[in-house]
């Protein structure tokens, strides 16, 4: 009988899945049926935009934690996949730091050349999974909304590539229930305008909160805070952008930081990260962890080990993002296919993830947690045929992008980089990323800049 695979989730992950094992067919392996289960109408994960937030037209939580104007935060040539790479994708070299749309399109172009969207069953998300011990298989049972009905299937593998970036990590501050103005988490934030001619408060000092804030900044917010629980991001901020120490409490207009001071603001932004959330998955099967680079209970990052027929794609948190899916990916497709053997025994791979786990503990810089994730990923693509690609040179684009930001958060994105696939330098812009207002795929891959000629 031929195995069967469920693959939950059509993001990046997901697809990456699809993609590794119709690479190995297309190379002539015999492969298992594979069904990819996606709550959403289209693919792409997080990258596929939706305006809406809260509950969607099913009445399931809104996945999308994407808002408008998005542009990359890292230089594309970190996340490149090794088996398609922009150029053949675009047909000529484009800029470094493309916004959401032109990315989508990119993670779209090579699902599309694979030819695997019919794996993939959509407006399905999966509600339950459960495995038996004495059949050794999986139940999953799903809701397909189309035709409003509940089924179950049996599976020998599950692949959960439902991403980590969804559920939001609500905190409450003093004074919360009666604060006049809005309040809302990074996940339901859509269009900066929004904010235009307002004072904001952004809690958290993460990627979130430096990326809305700038949102916010270059499309016309009056003045931003920032506030650290840690440690604070430390850039250069523009003259309306201060940075302060944690909020405490509020009152219906005045926000009251650990330092004493106060300010009037008319709006707070929660960019205070998101919850590992598997409601659908059986206790036995739930991966429980923060957001980290090593998170436990997953042999070389993916494999459950209390169940071995059970994986988890794209769980880290993230310096490499697409081609570290794909490594990932690779390798679980590998241990299906048999083609990778495991320790035989969960003491064997708890140790070894162990070891990484105490490898990642003391890591402070940013330059120390993308050598980790870079050495993890090597060890991945070595185990496979996953072709191979210079983590080193990923490594130092990302110094190079690191010194950028701190030299000024708002130019950082108007640099360029050479592909460490094809070689191809990355011309520059033809806007500086703080007057491109329009953020469509037209507008990117057009000659013309949005910066009007004097005269
Ligand atoms: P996701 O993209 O989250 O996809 C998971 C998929 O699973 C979704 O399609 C979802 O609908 C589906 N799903 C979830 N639950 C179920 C269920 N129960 N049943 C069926 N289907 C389900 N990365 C970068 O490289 N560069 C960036 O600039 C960047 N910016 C980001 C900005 C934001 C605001 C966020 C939140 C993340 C950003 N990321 C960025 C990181 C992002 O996590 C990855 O790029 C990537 O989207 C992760 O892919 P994934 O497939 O693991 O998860
Ligand atoms: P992150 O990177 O997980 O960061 C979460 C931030 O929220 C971090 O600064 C936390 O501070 C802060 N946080 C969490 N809980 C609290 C409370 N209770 N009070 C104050 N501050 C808190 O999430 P992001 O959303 O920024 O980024 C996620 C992804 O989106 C990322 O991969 C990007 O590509 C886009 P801490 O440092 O823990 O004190």
């Amino acid at each position: 009988m031929t195995k069967r695979v469920a693959i939950i989730g059509a993001g990046p992950s997901g697809l990456a899945q699809l993609r590794a094992f119709q690479s190995a067919q297309e190379k002539g392996a015999e492969i298992p049926d594979m069904v990819c289960f996606e709550k959403q109408s289209d693919w792409g994960g997080l990258w596929n935009y939706t305006w809406r937030t809260g509950l969607d037209e099913h009445g399931e939580p809104v996945h999308g934690s994407m808002y408008r104007y998005l542009w990359s935060n890292g230089p594309k040539e970190c996340l490149e996949f090794a088996d398609y790479s922009f150029d053949e994708h675009f047909g000529k070299p484009i800029a470094s730091y493309p916004p959401r749309e032109v990315l989508w399109d990119y993670i779209k172009g090579r699902v599309e050349k694979a030819g695997v969207r019919d794996y993939i069953r959509f407006n399905t998300p999966v509600r339950n999974i459960t495995f038996d011990d004495t059949s050794k298989l999986f139940t999953v049972t799903v809701h397909d909304h189309t035709t409003d009905t509940v089924y179950s299937e049996e599976f020998d593998y599950v692949v959960c590539a439902s991403g980590h970036f969804s559920t939001p990590r609500v905190p409450e501050f003093e004074g919360f229930s009666t604060f006049g103005g809005r309040i809302l988490h990074a996940h339901d934030f859509r269009d900066a305008l929004e904010f235009k001619d307002k004072d904001i408060l952004l809690v958290g000092s993460s990627y979130s909160a430096e990326d809305i804030g700038s949102q916010c900044y270059k499309y016309g917010a009056r003045s931003l805070i920032s506030c650290y629980r840690t440690a604070p991001m430390n850039y250069k901020w523009p003259e309306n952008w201060e940075e302060k120490p944690l909020l405490q409490r509020v009152d219906t207009d005045t926000a009251y930081f650990a330092d004493g001071s106060s300010r009037k603001i008319d709006a707070i932004i929660l960019c205070t990260g998101y919850l590992h959330h598997f409601p659908f998955i059986d206790e036995s099967l739930r991966l429980k962890t923060d957001n980290r680079l090593w998170a436990m209970d997953l042999y070389k990052g993916v494999v459950w080990e209390h169940n071995t027929q059970m994986f988890y794609l794209g769980m880290q948190d993230q310096w490499y993002t697409f081609n570290m899916f794909d490594a990932q990916a690779w390798y679980v497709r590998d241990v299906i296919l048999g083609r990778i053997e495991l320790p035989a025994t969960k003491e064997e791979m708890t140790a070894n993830s162990m070891e990484w786990r105490e490898r990642e503990l003391p890591l402070k810089t940013a330059e120390e947690m993308f050598t980790f994730q870079g050495d993890y990923i090597l060890e991945l693509i070595e185990a496979t045929d996953y072709p191979t690609f210079d983590i080193e040179g990923v490594r130092q684009t990302f110094l190079e992008w690191k010194h950028h930001k701190k030299e000024d958060i708002m130019t950082f994105r108007d640099y360029s980089f050479r592909s460490l696939m094809t070689g191809t330098m990355s011309p520059p812009h033809h806007t500086p990323w703080i007057d491109a207002l329009d953020d469509s795929l037209e507008a990117y891959l057009s000659d013309k800049s949005e910066v009007k000629q004097a005269g």
